[in-house]
């Protein structure tokens, strides 16, 4: 089973700055734990800074992934095109979100994405992710 994992802008950063909020660990490396743990599923992982990149990868990956994983990070709360990107593709996607958006500014409590997805996971840290694929990869 193919799972997508894409990440947002400035997610490249996890790890650098500002661990208060988003955690002390990289993707990258995160990402290892995850492939470990189920390593029955083909996980791919993209990240971009740039809007239509990301765009571009969702309509890449929903050609041959039978769920993806999408943090959009800041464009959660700006883009229209991702928005609709979303709710062209044919497989299920999860949104995901490393702090609890609905705790934080009103700015953010807004998701141009959430209403094309399966579901939302928000606040859960890292583990968000985890929680996303074992809905791909159920007990
Ligand atoms: O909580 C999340 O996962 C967010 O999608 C993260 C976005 C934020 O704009 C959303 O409202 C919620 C920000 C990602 C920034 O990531 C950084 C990571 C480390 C250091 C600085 C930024």
């Amino acid at each position: 089973m193919k799972i997508a994992i894409i990440n947002g802008p400035n997610l490249n950063l996890l790890g650098k700055r500002q661990p208060e909020i988003y955690g002390g660990q990289s993707f990258e490396d995160y990402l290892k734990q995850l492939r470990t743990a189920f390593s029955h599923l083909e996980i791919s992982y993209f990240q971009s800074n740039i809007e239509g990149e990301l765009v571009n990868a969702l309509h890449r990956v929903g050609e041959d992934s039978q769920g993806i994983i999408l943090n959009p990070a800041a464009f959660t709360h700006t883009s229209v095109a991702l928005g609709d990107a979303v709710k062209s593709l044919d497989c299920p996607l999860i949104e995901v979100h490393i702090s609890n958006i609905f705790q934080r500014e009103e700015f953010r409590h807004f998701s141009y994405v959430s209403s094309g997805a399966k579901a939302v996971i928000s606040g859960m840290g890292l583990r968000s992710y985890e929680l996303a694929l074992r809905y791909f990869s159920p007990a």
